[in-house]
């Protein structure tokens, strides 16, 4: 059995823990009861089943009134007590969450190891079963279900054969697991391996011969008939080895469709994942280029995908890098649902050693996307078995925030973060305020320490956390950046490889030439030489160097912030141990980074600052 310790209730009222409930509609009044023991004003709970996962929150002379759906009720109560603890208003009117779909992704795979995991092992698998704590997982659903995150993907997008069993032999499991979350109205998702039927029995996965289109009909119905609000099935196919309809000479179209009729008519949406590439790429020739190949894959395929398919893509054309541009693929495919995919599990955002807060992150991507464009959202998970459930106590707010702007994709990022704090933390007012200033920075701290100016790809191959900025340069992942003596970037315009032309018109016009590129993406759009013109001046090595000796000293200024601040002391340990880390993090990164340049242009920094360690 899992038995990982109860923990630190993350930005909900630890005081306040409700009794356990069956439905959301009586977890919802178990949530009000608690809360609001011994209190003068209370909230009277209406159910209207109509209103669905929607709410509306009225005064009344005794306190409020909460009229919503089965969901919906339990919304409310939560943005009842969310806006009295964190001092914000009540929203008004009748409250809708913007995407049916707010869900989370988990790469936790079933011998209790998480892909990408940085708070410990898996919540819920371990030694190849499940095995969790019951009490833990009812607080992980109240969590979610706080923020209104109502799906959750329970095993990673990389299949490996235990986790076929989940929706084989291991079917009663996971309906026990469901009953679990589902008073919180949070529903199940499974990734499935492409190649199913061929491990059990059938000759092929051919998409388009019928015996393999029966064998997941019959599939599915056993799994409704287990899990009758089961939500779907999410899907790597011809990714990074994985199996998919390419290997029959089928499109992802037909894949994806095969399995979205199987699951119709239960109801269940099928999650494609369009982070296709070619992982076996060789790097000599540089007329492949790895940002090009989801548009080339896909935007064909417009218009051909079944209602109940969801295209599930990564926000920018790579692989969440610190700084990438949007995905042309959100403005390609008008005839298509389409998910915004996010990774809050902080692969190359520092693994939750180093602070980076994502909603900054978030809201120029949003904008620029359209929040109309989205069918859905999703996010990688960064939680796992640590006490504090996300390694870094800070880490809860991405999780927090991908709540928020999953319900209201308008939401401001520093009014969430605010938000975040002062419920998780309560601290006076001044600390409050640099908190909230050090989180919103922390992004752009972090990539002013990394890979400079959109660069991406210079982390230790490994294990994706610290420097090396040739470490994938020759290899097969299509991830280079091609400095040399002169030079450094790709050439992305209409004359290089021609990604840009992928965007339209608008963004095309923002990138294509380096005059008006952002500086932040100038060298992912862009080969330049070291002695380039920067808008204020700077020559482009000048800034590289500015910039990595700016972001380390600003690692050690967030010290001397959080040292003042009054945490709990048990996470006041862990974010200071963490932030003696992220100062040692960014001191390499700036010495490996500035050397690597200084070697190749034989520029010396203009303040005479050293550079050679
Ligand atoms: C789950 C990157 C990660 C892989 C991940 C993959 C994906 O390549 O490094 O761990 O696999 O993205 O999103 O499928």
């Amino acid at each position: 059995m899992n038995t990982a310790p109860l923990c630190h209730p993350a930005w909900l009222s630890a005081e306040a823990l409700p009794a356990p409930a069956s439905t959301p509609a009586a977890n919802a009044q178990a949530e009000a009861d608690a809360f609001f023991r011994g209190a003068q004003r209370r909230p009277s709970l209406t159910l209207d089943a109509s209103l669905g996962e929607g709410y509306r929150i009225d005064p009344t002379p005794d306190g409020w009134s909460v009229t919503g759906g089965e969901a919906g009720l339990l919304y409310g109560v939560h943005a009842l007590i969310r806006a009295l603890r964190s001092k914000s208003d009540i929203p008004g009117g009748l409250q809708k969450p913007r995407y049916p779909l707010r869900m989370l992704n988990c790469w936790d795979n079933m011998d209790g190891t998480i892909e990408r995991g940085y708070a410990g092992r898996s919540l819920w698998f371990e030694g190849g079963e499940f095995s969790y704590d019951p009490e833990r997982i009812r607080r992980l659903g109240r969590m979610l279900a706080s923020v209104g995150i109502n799906v959750l993907c329970v095993n990673n997008v990389n299949v490996h054969a235990a986790a076929r069993e989940l929706i084989g032999s291991r079917l009663p499991e996971l309906a026990a697991f469901a009953d679990l979350l589902r008073p919180f109205a949070v529903r199940l998702m499974v990734s499935i391996d492409f190649s199913m039927p061929m491990q059990e029995g059938l000759p092929t996965a051919d998409p388009l011969n019928p015996a393999v289109a029966a064998w997941w009909a019959e599939r599915v119905k056993t799994v409704y008939e287990a899990i009758p609000d089961f939500a779907g099935f999410l899907v790597k196919a011809d990714s990074e080895h994985r199996p998919g309809p390419n290997t029959y000479g089928r499109t992802h179209a037909e894949g994806a469709n095969m399995l979205a009729r199987a699951l119709a008519p239960c109801s269940g949406v099928l999650v494609w994942r369009a982070f296709v590439y070619n992982c076996m790429q060789d790097w000599r020739d540089a007329s492949i280029d790895r940002p090009c190949a989801a548009y080339n894959v896909y935007q064909p395929l417009d218009g051909q995908f079944d209602p109940n398919v969801i295209l599930q893509v990564k926000y920018g054309p790579y692989d969440f890098q610190p700084e990438e541009p949007v995905s042309p693929l959100f403005f390609a495919m008008p005839r298509t649902r389409v998910a915004l995919e996010v990774q809050l599990a902080q692969e190359y955002t520092g693994q939750q050693i180093d602070i980076f807060a994502m909603p900054p992150v978030w809201r120029p991507m949003i904008d620029d996307i359209g929040a109309e464009r989205l069918a859905a959202v999703a996010a990688v998970s960064n939680l796992g078995r640590d006490a504090n459930w996300t390694g870094h106590p800070f880490a809860q707010l991405n999780l927090y925030a991908f709540g928020r702007f999953a319900w209201s994709p308008d939401a401001e990022p520093e009014r969430v973060i605010r938000e975040w704090a002062r419920l998780t933390y309560a601290l006076p007012a001044r600390q409050e305020d640099a908190l909230v200033r050090l989180l919103m920075e922390s992004h752009a701290v972090y990539r002013r320490y990394t890979s400079p100016l959109g660069l991406c790809w210079m982390v230790s191959p490994n294990h994706h956390y610290g420097p090396s900025p040739y470490g994938y340069e020759f290899m097969a992942w299509g991830t280079y950046n091609r400095a040399n003596r002169y030079a450094v970037g790709i050439d992305r315009t209409a004359g290089g490889t021609g990604y840009v032309t992928q965007y339209p018109e608008a963004l095309r016009r923002r990138y294509e030439r380096p005059e008006t590129c952002p500086e932040e993406l100038l060298l992912f759009f862009h080969r330049l030489p070291y002695g380039w013109r920067m808008r204020d001046g700077r020559t482009l090595i000048q800034r590289i160097y500015d910039d990595h000796f700016l972001g380390a000293e600003e690692t050690e200024a967030m010290r001397r912030t959080l040292e003042e601040l009054d945490f709990p002391a048990e996470d006041r340990q862990v974010i200071l141990e963490r932030m003696d880390r992220q100062v040692e993090d960014a001191r390499e990164w700036r010495d490996v980074v500035n050397t690597f340049f200084f070697r190749f242009s034989g520029e010396p920094d203009a303040d005479g600052r050293k550079i050679y360690p």
